[in-house]
């Protein structure tokens, strides 16, 4: 090798080694997308990344609309053990003709936008364009369900399981799950097969628990719901057991197998979901499908309330000082969306927004006690409605027209999939307190209803950069607070 090549060869490295330092030195933002299984995390994550590297008309996102932004692409994501969130698939999903709804996730995936931006002051910008790297991780909703155990031991996480099966709401389902524990002898000796047995109709009641619509609150383990590569594994053997009768649990019974998988479960499974995912995050935004619920009756809505109180608590929110933020930062600024909100039209969004207050106010006073900046939001990502009038004898109606997706019905008439209707949802109340209340007469589930509409199609065919925005309910305004600070 001569001299001249390997003063190339150094250089080179000198190249990329600086590439390296500024990619080290370009600040890199977490951001949590927290939601139940179907709450709309994969549509907002596309629409999110679609509106940054798209651009578009998104008048509320400052930094865009000011033409700040230079360039937003979408690079190898930090961890190599991760899949790459298919943000190319779930846009052909919309592309499709007929588009389609992305597929429900069944595995954690990751995705790493870079923006580069002109920052807003002189003095930084003579330094230079700015960049940030935004990361995101897209996972099963079911898989949030286990968030609450990391602070319960086997008896609290025992008796809080048998309280929910034991619900009027499950009954139906959990009747064998619950016959085969009165049964039992957890006192006895320890029995593999009867370990298998009792999981399996336990796993069986949770799946059934969801089953009449599985936009609804589901009890946990995630993984029993959705165990991704554990299926089959004994990390998922295990069930609750009502409380002893007599003294702890001895060694070597069923009882003391069974609390050992659960702390296994929580050791192998559950904390580092939560180490490798959560416990970093700088912004959250917390999708709530409140609509689905409210559709439901008051019973789905309370335990939408006690199912997000139990997952929220995991997090740490607050204001950062120099030294959290170097250490442990904590997520200062949080979003609370109620998804979907292009169910409703526009005058009852307020309502929407009051009745998400409600359902997360122990988490958004938490956080807004701890420093942290809290917006409350209703949204649709990807709007798949527009609004009308429609008379009814001398009233107007404010509605809603879409097309329904097949087998949609409303009333009496079901749907094809390619004809539009004009749908009234209905009325939210005032006082949302009253959706919480059973014995409120306006507490029926038939406050509003909507059938789910066809997405809007995407077109792929311009050029990046020119492509219109897709159609949105504030999407540009939730962009905007969560990551707008960053680029000035
Ligand atoms: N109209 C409308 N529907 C939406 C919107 N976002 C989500 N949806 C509907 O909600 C469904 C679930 O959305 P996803 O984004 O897949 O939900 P998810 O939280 O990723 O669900 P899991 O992957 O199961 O955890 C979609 O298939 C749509 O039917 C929206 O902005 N508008
Ligand atoms: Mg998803």
């Amino acid at each position: 090798m001569r001299l001249s090549d390997l003063s190339e060869k150094a250089a080179d490295t000198l190249r990329s080694a600086g590439a390296y330092v500024s990619d080290l030195m370009t600040p890199t933002l977490r951001l949590g997308v927290t939601g139940l299984a179907r709450s709309g995390k994969t549509v907002f994550i596309t629409a999110f990344v679609r509106s940054l590297v798209s651009g578009g008309r998104l008048p509320y996102f400052a930094a865009m609309a000011e033409g700040r932004i230079a360039r937003a692409y979408l690079e190898p994501q930090p961890d190599d053990t991760l899949p790459r969130f298919a943000y190319e698939e779930h846009l052909a999903a919309l592309a499709a003709d007929p588009p389609h709804w992305p597929h429900s996730t069944r595995r954690i995936s990751q995705l790493r936008v870079t923006v580069e931006y002109s920052p807003h002051t002189l003095l930084k910008r003579t330094l230079g364009t700015g960049r940030l790297h935004v990361d995101v991780i897209d996972y099963p909703g079911e898989w949030l369900l286990d968030l609450p155990l990391l602070d319960l031991d086997y008896p609290e996480w025992s008796a809080r399981a048998l309280a929910q099966a034991r619900l009027p709401l499950r009954a139906d389902a959990a009747r064998d799950w619950l016959s085969f524990l009165a049964s039992l002898d957890a006192t006895a000796p320890a029995d593999e097969q009867k370990a298998l047995v009792g999981a399996q109709l336990f796993t069986r009641y949770l799946q059934a628990a969801r089953a009449p619509d599985a936009l609804l609150t589901a009890p946990g383990p995630g993984r029993f719901l959705l165990p991704g590569d554990l299926a089959g594994s004994p990390l998922l053997t295990f069930f609750p057991l009502p409380p002893p009768a007599g003294p702890a649990a001895a060694r070597g019974s069923l009882a003391a197998m069974l609390a050992r998988r659960f702390d296994s479960y929580k050791t192998h499974v559950v904390q580092p979901f939560f180490r490798d995912h959560f416990a970093r995050l700088d912004r959250q935004i917390v999708l709530i499908d409140a609509l689905s619920a409210i559709n439901s009756g008051p019973a789905a809505l309370i335990d939408l309330q006690q199912t997000m109180e139990g997952v929220l608590r995991a997090f740490r929110p607050g204001a950062n000082t120099l030294l959290s933020s170097l250490i442990a930062p904590r997520i200062d600024r949080l979003l609370f969306a109620a998804t979907k909100a292009d169910h409703l039209h526009h005058t009852s969004h307020d309502r929407l927004e009051a009745i998400l207050r409600l359902l997360a106010d122990q988490a958004i006073a938490r956080a807004s006690f701890a420093g942290a900046d809290v917006k409350v939001m209703a949204l649709a990502a990807l709007r798949a409605t527009r609004e009308a009038e429609a008379r009814s004898g001398r009233q107007r109606l404010p509605c809603i027209v879409g097309v329904p997706l097949p087998g949609e019905q409303l009333g009496r008439k079901s749907f094809d999939g390619r004809t539009e209707a004009a749908v009234f949802p209905g009325d939210l109340p005032a006082d949302p307190s009253t959706l919480l209340n059973p014995t409120a007469p306006i507490a029926t589930p038939d406050v509003v209803h909507f059938p789910r509409f066809r997405p809007p199609r995407v077109s792929l065919a311009t050029p990046a950069g020119d492509a219109p925005a897709l159609p949105h309910i504030r999407l540009d305004r939730a962009v905007d607070f969560l990551i707008g600070d960053r680029l000035a």
